[in-house]
């Protein structure tokens, strides 16, 4: 499963971006370092289910279906607040870094309001300019990719001159904090071991982040939206909007489809009910859905193909009971293996559902894709 990272300075709002996402409630406090441990849970990306154009009502293993969409899971990591010198160790900074190894791509949740510090301390909106959040975050991830370069270069060079290649000896450091093949051949044919520019290079490969710009609730965060947005791709966000939502929809007050610009009340509200629901319509949409997907498909690459079996059930009689996300430019060949290794042994072509033709093995996958599997494999 694709794992990604929230991650920011104290008090910026990740575990409420986490609970939001997740339904997960996890402790929210505006103390600094409220979470220790990381939290982790099951977020989702919307597609559009092929289900209702192919007539049927799909039955998903994973995940669910709220409106037109199937919610794809995707791994939440809520860490610990990072503040300046984390990568020193500051504020236990070495082991939240750490905890962040295996995502693919980071949310970096800023306070786009302004009104906390550096260190997550209430000063009021508009105290503190969220571009300072954006810069020493990823100074703090880039010098930490320096101190594990720096840690490792004996190692490296040892393997260069035992004959291994440069990018080999690279790849063998990072590809446990998800460096590819491709980056790190691409880095040693730019970069000497010795160049100060390596570290952001490979922590930008390795670590793809999309800004969400939270608390856009506050009058002042879109004043500095409106200022930043011409230099940064940042989406602003309310996390608590969202969350309320979720509340909302789960008690029976509202019906809420998670994502979307509007709510239907189902419940009966009371009167205070009903104000506090007319004001999260003035946030809407709270784009925490938005956020999640911006990263997932159009930083990280990933489309999404289901597979269906002969009349679209499995074997156990599930209606399209899977959805797969997959890196945009992969092969039916590739889609039969991330379903399983027998099925690329043995695959002999692909059904596109739709269409009822015939797909070869070096077909390439396209966003919402649904297909058949033919194999040999018993
Ligand atoms: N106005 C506003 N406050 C928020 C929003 N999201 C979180 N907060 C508040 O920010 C504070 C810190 O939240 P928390 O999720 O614990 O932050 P963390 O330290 O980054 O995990 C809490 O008081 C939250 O209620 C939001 O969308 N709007
Ligand atoms: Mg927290």
């Amino acid at each position: 499963m694709i794992e990604i990272g929230i991650v920011g300075k104290p008090s910026v709002g990740k575990s409420t971006f986490f609970s939001a996402s997740t339904l997960i409630d996890v402790p929210i406090d505006p103390r600094p370092f409220t979470t220790i441990e990381p939290n982790t849970g099951i977020g989702f990306v919307r597609v559009e289910d092929i289900g209702f154009e192919l007539g049927v009502r799909s039955e998903p293993r994973n995940g669910f279906i709220l409106g037109k969409y199937r919610y794809v899971s995707v791994k939440m990591i809520d860490v610990a607040g990072l503040v300046p010198g984390a990568h020193q160790g500051r504020g236990l900074g070495n082991k939240f870094l750490n905890d962040l190894n295996q995502a693919e791509g980071l949310i970096h949740i800023i306070d786009l309001s302004g009104s906390t510090d550096e260190e997550g301390r209430y000063i009021g909106p508009g105290k503190r300019d969220p571009e300072e959040d954006i810069l020493f975050l990823e100074h703090e991830l880039d010098m930490w990719y320096r101190d594990i370069l720096i840690r490792n270069m004996e190692r490296i060079q040892r393997e260069i001159r035992s004959g291994k290649e440069r990018w080999e000896a690279l790849y063998n450091v990072f590809s446990s904090l998800r460096l590819s093949r491709e980056d790190a051949e691409e880095a040693m044919r730019r970069y000497d071991l010795s160049s100060e520019e390596l570290p952001r290079f490979l922590r930008e490969r390795s670590k793809r982040i999309v800004i969400a710009g939270n608390k856009k609730d506050v009058p002042k965060a879109m004043e500095n939206y409106d200022r930043l947005k011409k230099k940064y791709n940042i989406i602003p966000v309310s996390a608590e909007a969202e969350l309320a939502l979720k509340r909302a929809a789960k008690s029976g007050l509202i019906r809420y489809v998670y994502g979307e610009s509007d709510f239907e009340i189902v419940g009966n509200p009371n009167d205070q009910q009903r104000a506090a629901l007319d004001r999260l319509r003035q946030t809407m949409p709270t784009n925490i859905q938005q956020v999640i997907e911006h990263l997932v498909f159009n930083v990280l690459g990933y489309i999404a193909v289901f597979p269906a079996g002969s009349k679209l059930v499995d074997r156990q009689g599930r209606v399209l009971p899977d959805c797969f996300l997959m890196k945009a430019g992969s092969r039916l060949e590739d889609f039969a293996a991330a379903i399983h290794s027998d099925l690329a042994k043995y695959l002999l072509y692909g059904i596109d559902v739709r269409t009822k033709r015939k797909l070869g093995k070096d077909y390439i996958l396209q966003h919402r894709d649904g297909i058949e599997i033919v194999s040999s494999a018993k």
